[in-house]
């Protein structure tokens, strides 16, 4: 098919302007101003923003969480994402402890997806063990598209400890890729845990109490330190707080190369969602968990620094009977929430709307630095000729009011209930394909996978 795209404001990580964009088949191939549409179907998105397919780079669909399995696979998990303007998602494939290959892995997490997407998808490669067949196995894994990578620093299914972080981040580094790390003390975490126990807190009020802001840091501190030392770039996904970023802040002053992703969850909601009766805090727990309002305001005025780079979801959801696992018990509750439907239009809401940050700059977290960091540009991330053809039509005009009975998910719970848009997501375009039209879903299945080329940030 082909398409014009007429009257629209294209939006780029430096400028908006008002210009048109022609669709041939799977690509753009042209964008200017009054271009003809000879046998291009026309249609007037005058009064709408253009911006690339947004990226989310983190999420989690169909992964085994604390005994269960997360409610959003890759078949609803990424129409609800397109349905939020999301034309490419990358997930965390993982290896295996137990003398497991990252391929095991790998062929796993195409298992789960291949055949289902409505979004193209992509991976990274979680490394939850290191020896010389492992490390191997990087090349294979750059081979087959994937060049970003995962490490945890708590969770003991997933955790690194320094030793092997160090080698890792020192392979990775010479191969041109790098790790995307979860940063928590996992040492300090346990004896809070512990302590909590002890006395009888069994709550979910308890949860930030036992994964503080100073935990996070530290570990980011600690990252930042043996990255340094394996002269490797490196990123730091879901920061929440303040003290954590000046870590990163400090390492940067160094000369370091640091990459930081943050989530809507960490800049719009506070800790206080805990403490809701009846167990409501359970809705909330994801690790690390959500902060406070002084730790929201700096990573606003960080996003309108650009000293964050991506605005990514960390997309695990549950529902309410698998959160209720952890009822006595607030550690079993499975850690999570939903978030792909409403990354975009939470962020042009209250980012841009409210003027903390520009639509220029909502396109670079979405769209132009994931695109970068993860080896896609300008394939994706851009509307210049020769990119693909995902294309978000944003309506800054439409309104409307998150609520769990009508999203998308596979939930009965959504973490921003309630929270009001002030636009709303009219049309998708997935390499040419238009996907999405008024706000509904007209084509499935069509998402592909991605392989991916090194970082260009
Ligand atoms: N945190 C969560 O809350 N869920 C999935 C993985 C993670 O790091
Ligand atoms: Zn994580
Ligand atoms: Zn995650």
């Amino acid at each position: 098919m082909k398409y014009l795209l007429k009257n629209g404001t294209v939006v780029s990580g430096d400028k908006s302007e008002k210009l048109d964009v022609l669709v041939d088949g799977e690509k753009i191939v042209n964008v200017g101003k009054d271009l003809e549409a000879g046998d291009a179907e026309v249609i007037d998105v005058e009064g709408k923003l253009l911006f690339p397919g947004f990226i989310d780079g983190h999420t989690h669909f169909d992964l085994e969480v604390a005994g269960t399995v997360t409610a959003d696979d890759f078949e609803t998990g990424t129409r609800a994402a397109l349905l939020g303007g999301t034309t490419l998602v990358i997930d965390y494939a993982s290896q295996d402890k137990g003398g497991h290959t990252l391929k095991e892995g790998l062929d796993k997490w195409h298992k789960k997806a291949d055949g289902k997407c409505s979004c193209d998808y992509s991976f990274h490669m979680s490394i939850v063990e290191w020896n010389d067949e492992t490390e191997a196995e990087v090349q294979d894994m750059i081979d087959h598209g994937i060049t970003s990578f995962k490490l945890y620093m708590t969770y003991p299914a997933m955790i690194v400890n320094d030793c092997d972080m160090y080698k890792i981040l020192k392979k990775l580094g010479e191969c041109g890729c790098f790790a995307g790390v979860h940063c928590e003390n996992a040492g300090v975490i346990d004896a809070l845990i512990s302590e909590a126990k002890k006395e009888g807190r069994l709550g979910p009020e308890n949860h930030p109490l036992v994964r503080p802001d100073t935990m996070e840091a530290e570990a980011v501190h600690r990252l930042l330190v043996i990255a340094k030392e394996a002269n490797a770039p490196v990123m730091v996904v879901h920061l929440t707080n303040k003290k954590a970023y000046e870590e990163v802040m400090n390492a940067r002053k160094n000369g370091q190369e640091v990459y930081a992703e943050t989530c809507p969850q960490y800049l719009l909601l506070e800790d206080s969602v805990y403490s809701k009766p009846d167990f409501g805090g359970a809705v909330y727990v994801c690790a690390p968990p959500i902060r406070k309002k002084e730790d929201q305001d700096c990573l606003w005025k960080a996003l309108a620094d650009e000293e964050i780079q991506t605005v990514a979801t960390d997309q695990c959801s549950f529902t309410l009977a698998q959160k209720a696992l952890g009822k006595d018990d607030f550690t079993k509750i499975p850690g999570g929430l939903p978030g792909v439907q409403t990354r975009g239009t939470l962020l042009y809401t209250y980012g841009v709307k409210t003027g903390k940050i520009t639509q220029e700059q909502m396109c670079k977290v979405l769209c132009e630095n994931p695109a970068k960091l993860y080896g896609v540009y300008p394939n994706k991330g851009a509307i210049t000729a020769g990119s693909d053809a995902d294309i978000v039509v944003l309506d800054p005009a439409k309104e409307s009011v998150i609520s769990a009975a009508t999203h998308a998910y596979n939930t009965d719970n959504n973490p921003f209930e309630g929270f009001k848009l002030e636009c709303g997501i009219d049309k998708v375009f997935l390499r040419g394909n238009l996907a999405v039209e008024e706000g509904k879903l007209v084509k499935e299945k069509l998402g592909k996978y991605i392989a991916r080329g090194k970082k260009q940030l």
